[in-house]
């Protein structure tokens, strides 16, 4: 792999060759002259037909009236949610170990390829919001099958805020900015959001993920997925199981800490987004295997006391475990944003045979959402027609017209029955690859109405919160104090100090201590069965591909040292970007190290370690000191080699001490151990010592 110092373009000329040209590739550029769009070539772009030079502006001007009018359209609506996405392409390769529970090809045969185009987003923030925010991200996934198009629309979060669709605009207009000054942008920290979470203690559960670690992800590369709602799966012989999705992140699921997000999201709000990019380009591809969570489809819609129909539960890895059935690896860059990531539609109901829809009533509302909203915002019917969105199987679907087709279609008989056209399309039965639905009995009065088996709004709440360690139950208290802290109405943050008492004394305790108010008493569930899996900590090191390492380096640094470590790290997937006083290079004749990052232009959160190179003094500038000691706050791996070790101690922090890896040269030994400090994610031990704490020390301690 090489270093990620490129900027991840590749310069490429805006047209092909001009040739004959039909249907199409008339749409994209071809031919070297500037032409309209009608292919009229152009003596000149900068200026208007004027009535003399210093006269005004003809209206007979078509070329200034078709370059402003096309400009003036070149934007569409931003999407409702989850605005603000980056995508890249890929392939799946199924195991086959799902063949005993679904036909659906692309899992159940052993090494089937399928293509994928997966979009990750955030879900409150506009489009051009920053990457960083605390939110639930979302981590949609197209397969191309050759039995049709399957998308698997999931978060990053297992659960969701509400139990039935008809909600949905009003989380989303609680959590959105507030309609007045539409602020705050891309944050629940604010009232209207608190004010509906605390009124509506369904949202418990998915509030306590958003709070947690999972709300700041590291990258998309360290972050899971889940299809949240149950599936039901249907294999050759017809017989059903219940599933819940699944997706692995190869790398581990690691999170920024909170003021790392905070910072990225001005230094760089582009972060995840750049992250993805430069690693694929890099060559070090995103990886995830799929999973499923098999339960058997008795009829009781519930598995062990959880009901399944009820998005608001999961079902823990411990009663169910997740088996792995294939690989999804996320390798090529989408050449055109606009085209690709912007105007992908996703869709529920773009199912394949063998995977069927469950009684979810949030499920349910979903099957209409993602359709309608196609409409106005890729303007018409005809969205499927769109390269990306086109299936990679033969179509042939009797819908005609409408705008912006794109289509010639032939043949004068696009309906059913018909003789005209031989009687074609024809329609298929299972054995032919149709989508045959299991006959489901339904029954029952119509109501506005939940089951009871959804009123328990806190004990999985309380499961996940008391699953966790320390450290992370550490940072859910700071964000909900954080987060309440920004409310301007007390009584929003009262009320939701009684929905946390409900959860966890504990934890309303501490939260109540940061804001200054009294803890109520609740009713916080007792006896809860924990699920170790839900905790993200590690013990042992992970691999390290996609992860930066800063190399602080000047005139006087052991380029040979810096060299051997590039190389190093390019083995295991990871780069090394050099950091100097000034930009340039460093170094002489055939040893030479490019500087990637001058001081000012770093930032400690843009790497996963920061090592001083043998050789450098330190200079005593205080972004040096700055650099240093926010990685080291931030638990993140520091070291040094050499005398390296000096600007370290000089920016306070001492060559012994925790997670910090010194050693006299660039030996074997010293890219182990600094690639397993990367491998841990951070050195949670210093945490203690050095995060600032949300709760102020109890009086008289
Ligand atoms: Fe979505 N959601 N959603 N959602 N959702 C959209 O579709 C909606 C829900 C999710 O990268 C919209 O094309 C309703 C759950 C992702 O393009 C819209 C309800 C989950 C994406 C919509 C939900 C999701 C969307 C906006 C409650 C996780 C981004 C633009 C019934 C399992 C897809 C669009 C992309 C996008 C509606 C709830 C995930 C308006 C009505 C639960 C990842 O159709």
């Amino acid at each position: 792999m090489s270093s990620s110092r490129s900027n991840g373009h590749n310069p490429s000329p805006s047209a092909g060759p001009a040739g004959p040209l039909s249907g199409r590739a008339q749409q994209e550029q071809a031919g070297e002259y500037l032409t309209t769009a009608q292919g009229l070539r152009l003596p000149d772009t900068d200026h208007s037909l004027k009535a003399g030079d210093r006269g005004p502006t003809l209206l007979e001007d078509f070329h200034l009236r078709e370059k402003i009018t096309h400009f003036d359209h070149e934007r569409i609506p931003e999407r409702v949610v989850h605005a603000r996405g980056a995508a890249a392409h890929g392939v799946f390769e199924s195991y086959g170990a799902a063949g005993s529970v679904t036909r659906a090809r692309f899992i159940a045969e052993k090494g089937k390829r399928t293509d994928v185009f997966v979009r990750f987003s955030t879900v409150l923030g506009s489009r051009g919001s920053a990457d960083t925010v605390r939110d639930t991200r979302g981590f949609a996934v197209k397969f191309y099958t050759d039995e049709g198009t399957f998308d698997l629309v999931g978060n990053n979060i297992p659960v969701f805020f509400i139990q039935d669709g008809i909600k949905f605009p009003d989380v989303i207009h609680a959590a959105k900015p507030h309609p007045d000054r539409e602020i705050p942008q891309a944050q629940s920290a604010h009232d209207t959001f608190w004010d509906f979470a605390s009124l509506h203690t369904e949202a418990t559960h998915h509030v306590m993920w958003n709070m947690s670690d999972r709300g700041i992800p590291r990258s998309y590369r360290t972050m899971e997925g889940f299809g949240v709602h149950t599936f039901r799966l249907v294999n050759a012989a017809g017989e059903t199981h219940l599933v819940k999705f699944h997706w692995k992140p190869v790398a581990g699921v690691h999170s920024l800490v909170w003021e790392e997000a905070q910072i990225t999201a001005g230094v760089d709000p582009d972060f995840h987004r750049r992250d993805m990019a430069d690693g694929i380009d890099a060559g070090a591809f995103l990886e995830y295997e799929l999973g499923i969570q098999v339960m058997p489809d008795d009829g009781t819609d519930s598995f062990e006391g959880i009901d399944l129909l009820d998005p608001t539960k999961l079902v823990p890895e411990e009663l169910a475990p997740v088996q792995l059935i294939g690989k999804l690896t996320l390798n090529r860059n989408p050449d055109n944003y606009f085209a690709e990531t912007e105007q992908v539609a996703f869709h529920l109901g773009n199912l394949v045979p063998g995977i069927e829809v469950t009684n979810d009533p949030l499920l349910q509302a979903r099957l209409f959402s993602y359709l309608d909203t196609q409409l106005t915002r890729l303007g018409g019917p005809n969205f499927t027609q769109l390269p990306v969105n086109q299936a990679r199987c033969p179509v042939n679907d009797m819908l005609r017209d409408g705008m912006h087709q794109t289509a010639i279609h032939t043949g004068i008989a696009p309906y059913r029955p018909n003789s005209l056209d031989g009687g074609q399309p024809l329609v298929a039965d299972a054995g032919d690859g149709g989508y045959v639905q299991v006959a489901r009995p339904v029954e029952g009065a119509t109501v506005r109405a939940n089951p009871v088996s959804f009123d328990d709004h806190f004990t999985q709440a309380a499961m996940f919160y008391r699953s966790l360690t320390p450290l992370e139950q550490a940072h859910i208290v700071e964000a909900f104090t954080f987060e309440l802290g920004k409310c301007y109405e007390q009584a929003i943050k009262e009320r939701e100090l009684q929905v946390l008492a409900n959860v966890d004394a504990d934890l309303c305790a501490q939260v109540a201590a940061g804001l200054g108010l009294a803890a109520p008493n609740g009713s916080p569930p007792a006896d809860v069965i924990l699920s170790p899996a839900l905790s993200q900590v590690v013990t042992e090191p992970g691999p390290i591909a996609g992860r930066k390492i800063g190399v602080i380096a000047d005139a006087g640094a052991d380029l040979a040292g810096i060299g051997k470590l590039r190389a190093a790290a390019a083995k295991l997937g990871a780069s090394v970007l050099v950091i100097a006083p000034a930009g340039g290079v460093l170094g002489r004749g055939a040893r030479q190290e490019p500087v990637d990052r001058t001081l000012l232009t770093a930032r400690s959160v843009e790497f996963d370690a920061l090592v001083i190179a043998g050789g450098t003094t330190s200079s005593g500038d205080i972004k040096l000191v700055l650099l240093l000691q926010e990685a080291f706050r931030h638990s993140k791996a520091v070291g040094a080699w050499g005398d390296g070790t000096a600007v370290l101690e000089a920016a306070g922090i001492a060559a012994d001490g925790v997670g910090v890896v010194t050693a006299d040269a660039v030996a074997k030994s010293f890219i182990d151990q600094l690639a397993a400090a990367v491998g841990l994610h951070r050195a949670w031990e210093r945490a203690p010592l050095v995060m600032a704490s949300a709760v102020p020390p109890a009086a008289g301690s």
